[in-house]
This record gives C-alpha cells, sequence and structure tokens, in this order.
C-alpha cells in the first residue's frame, strides 16, 4: 500500500508484556468449557480491562446524575465526565475541536445519523450514493433508507479478487459524480485496510461527501481525522475496550453547523413555543435525551487506557499475531482465508473457509476447545455474495491474545477435520 499520511512510520513504544495486559482483563481467566478461554472474536466486540470496569462503577457509586441539568455539584460532575470523555475522543481522533464530537449509542446510530441528517438536506432523485462491496450493514442499511426516502440511488464499489478496493473501478464511480462516498476504514470481515487518505482525496476531488466508517479501525492503530481530510468519523466504543451503548462521530464542524437532527427531545433544542423550536447548538442539537453518561466515563477510561499501553504497541502486536496466524492458519488443509495475504494493508480480521465443514461447526467445535469466533454473514451480506459463501468463520485479535491462542485455534481447527472425517 502507498504510504498513508494517516499512518505515520511507527516509532516503537516500550510494550508492556502480554501477561501484564491480560492481568488487567478478568474475564480472560475464566475458562469456557473446561479448557481456558481464548477470545478471538474481537471484531463482534473487545473485552474490558478493569480501568472501564472501575470506572463505570466508580460514576454510578460517586458521581451519578444527569448532565446539563441541575445545577448542584453531582450534576457538574457528572457533567464535566461527559464533557471530558468528548474531549479524550476528539484528542483521540487528532481533533482540536471537541465540539465537532457527536456523541451516539454506537457506530450503527452515527451513520443513521448522518444518512438522515445529511441525506435528507441534500439527496434527491437520481443523486447518487457510493458504498463498497465490503461495507458491514450499518454503512448499507441506513443509506438503503435514505435513498428510498428521496430516490437517490445506491452504487457499490467492487473488490478484487485479493479482497481490495477495485481502484480503477472505484475511479470511474466517483467520475459518475457521486454525492457522498461512505466507506469503512477496515473490513469486519477481509481485514483489508483501505487506504483512506488517497481515497478521501479522490472522493473529494470528484465532489463528494465523505463518510467513513471507524469501527474496526479505531482500535488498532492511530486515526487522525485532520490527516484523512474526511467530512465524518465514526466509531464505537464496545471495540475500543469501553463499554457498550456509546459511539461517535467526528464532523466538520461546518458541515454540523448546517445540519438538522433527525432525533428531537429534550437537551437538543434552544426555544420551544407551541408554534416552533429553535436547535441548541452543536453538538447538543443532535443529542436529544440523556446521554449515555456512565458510558462516557467508561470510554474515556478506555481512551486512556489505549493511550497508556498505546496505539503505536496495540498494532505492533496485532501485526505480529497476524503475520503468525497467517502461515498456521495455511497449515490447515482445505482452509481457505479471504482477504490480502500480507501484514501491510490487513489487520487481525482473519475469515476463512475450512472445505467440508459448515462455518457454524467449525465455530462450535472450535468453542469446546475454549476458542471463541464468529461464524456467519458478519452484517456483510452483499461481501459474502461478491465472495461466493453463505458465511465465513472468523478469528479477530486484540492486544491481549497469544500466539499460544492462535496454536489452539489451528489445534481446534484440525479437530473439525478429523471429526468431519477429513
Ligand atoms: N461497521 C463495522 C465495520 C463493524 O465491524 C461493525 C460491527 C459495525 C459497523 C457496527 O458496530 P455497532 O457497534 O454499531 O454494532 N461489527 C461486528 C462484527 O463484525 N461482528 O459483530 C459486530
Amino acid at each position: 500500500m502507498a504510504a498513508d499520511s494517516a499512518t505515520p512510520a511507527a516509532t516503537p513504544t516500550p510494550v508492556r508484556s502480554v501477561d501484564e495486559i491480560r492481568a488487567q482483563f478478568p474475564i480472560l481467566a475464566r475458562e469456557v468449557k473446561g479448557k481456558p478461554l481464548a477470545y478471538l472474536d474481537n471484531g463482534a466486540t473487545a473485552q474490558k480491562p478493569l480501568a472501564v470496569i472501575e470506572a463505570m462503577d466508580a460514576y454510578y457509586r460517586g458521581h451519578n446524575a444527569n448532565v446539563h441539568r441541575g445545577v448542584h455539584t453531582l450534576s457538574e460532575e457528572a457533567t464535566d465526565l461527559y464533557e471530558g470523555a468528548r474531549a479524550k475522543v476528539a484528542g483521540l481522533l487528532g481533533s482540536t475541536s471537541p465540539r465537532e464530537v457527536v456523541f451516539t449509542r454506537n457506530v450503527t446510530s452515527a451513520l443513521n445519523l448522518v444518512a438522515q441528517s445529511w441525506g435528507t438536506a441534500n439527496l434527491q432523485a437520481g443523486d447518487r450514493i457510493l458504498l463498497t462491496e465490503m461495507e458491514h450493514h450499518a454503512n448499507i442499511v441506513p443509506w438503503h433508507m435514505i435513498a428510498q426516502r428521496t430516490g437517490a440511488e445506491l452504487q457499490f464499489a467492487p473488490i478484487d479478487e485479493e479482497g481490495r478496493l477495485d481502484r480503477a473501478a472505484l475511479s470511474e464511480l466517483l467520475a459518475g459524480g457521486p454525492r457522498v462516498f461512505a466507506f469503512t476504514h477496515v473490513s469486519n470481515v477481509l481485514g483489508t485496510k483501505n487506504p483512506v487518505t488517497e481515497l478521501v482525496a479522490e472522493a473529494k476531488a470528484a465532489g463528494a461527501l465523505t463518510v467513513i466508517d471507524g469501527a474496526q479501525s479505531v482500535p488498532k492503530f492511530p486515526v487522525n481525522v485532520a490527516e484523512i481530510g474526511a467530512d465524518f468519523y465514526g466509531l464505537t466504543a464496545h471495540k475500543l475496550y469501553g463499554p457498550t451503548g456509546i459511539g461517535a462521530i467526528w464532523g466538520r464542524r461546518e458541515l454540523w453547523e448546517a445540519l438538522e437532527p433527525f432525533e428531537g427531545g429534550g437537551s437538543m433544542i434552544n426555544k420551544v413555543t407551541p408554534e416552533k423550536i429553535t436547535w441548541a447548538s452543536v453538538p447538543a442539537r443532535f443529542e436529544a435525551g440523556t446521554p449515555p453518561i456512565a458510558e462516557a466515563a467508561g470510554l474515556a477510561a478506555a481512551i486512556d487506557w489505549v493511550q497508556e499501553v498505546g496505539i503505536r504497541a496495540i498494532e505492533a502486536h496485532e501485526n505480529q499475531l497476524t503475520a503468525y496466524a497467517l502461515p498456521r492458519l495455511a497449515e490447515v488443509p482445505g482452509l481457505t482465508v479471504f482477504g490480502p495475504q500480507d501484514t501491510v494493508e490487513r489487520e487481525g480480521i482473519i475469515s476463512f473457509e475450512l472445505e467440508g465443514v459448515h462455518p457454524h461447526d467449525v465455530s462450535e467445535i472450535l468453542d469446546r476447545h475454549g476458542v471463541a469466533v464468529r461464524a456467519g454473514h458478519h452484517c456483510a451480506q452483499i461481501l459474502m455474495r461478491r465472495l461466493g459463501v453463505a458465511a465465513t468463520t472468523r478469528a479477530s485479535f486484540a492486544v491481549y491474545n497469544t500466539t499460544e491462542e492462535i496454536d489452539t485455534l489451528v489445534e481446534a481447527l484440525h479437530d473439525a477435520r478429523r471429526i468431519f472425517g477429513l
């Protein structure tokens, strides 16, 4: 891949030992089916370090109140925690402006917000919405919904045989003048890492709004929205070692300012009369109702934790795991890995097919060995159709995984073949 300015050359960070890191995740000590848990389903959700669990516990024990409302100490503390989390998200994404960060329920609701709010104001019949074949449903369905309402059309940029975007085909589609290009930074099935800075530059030159789904990227390597140059960039906390129930989307200030909210309620208005309403300023305008406050405290702790470990160290560790796993998986007869075969253009998300064994059976047998993976279409049915499969089995890594766990995965796959008489 061409050097991507969003991910400059890694400077080695002092790495804590994996044992030290694992000790901070209580769940990793448990057993499954009498075997030590090997949690390789991080693409679905990551486990939570004590720092996150304790931050949420401390919030409820000592600070719980509603935000932005009461003029009392607890409410001020809760507000500080909530707004502090916003500043941490902005910092994590390389933005100097917390006001450009809107909190949502997850990245799904972040993408729905953009599709609905921006789409309602900007799309009309015949307009094109460009997506890619490797999108998660979270970055397809909201666009389908707004397309149905406005008469806009969806287009899907194809991938090549190795699971990378077909750049020539993409350029042709962009030349057709889509109003928006929404795409994932990292595929949750193929592990493909898209060259976002290049893609954004090309899309912008073609006049398209750029929306990036950062669900799988933010937990894995540094992301800098200023360098990427995108218009919107979304994340989901639970894949970033944070809690479920909170996500965030960064967007350019002027874009937010021009948008109308798509959810209404408390906290997002300036004035309400029988005749009319006026909106609160950004970002409150897009955060109707009581927000996920304890979750924001958890997310803030997760960001602190990730930054303390070092996102570069996380990246280096997961790259090592991927480099170890690919050849080990290739030793299993009849096993095909989808997506790029190198560690430069792919992350530690490895989907595969084991000839003669259904992915659900594979994962059930792996579970007997204590190995947690995901089987299914991974909310990427368009991609499954492109790959010509109904489902895959997927192992996905995080900072606490070990090469021993990959060995267990490989042994369990051999066992699956034995059980199926292969
Ligand atoms: N986008 C991508 C690329 C994802 O991987 C996911 C979740 C989402 C969006 C949606 O995230 P949410 O927090 O809003 O639900 N992906 C997966 C997965 O691959 N297995 O379980 C969830």
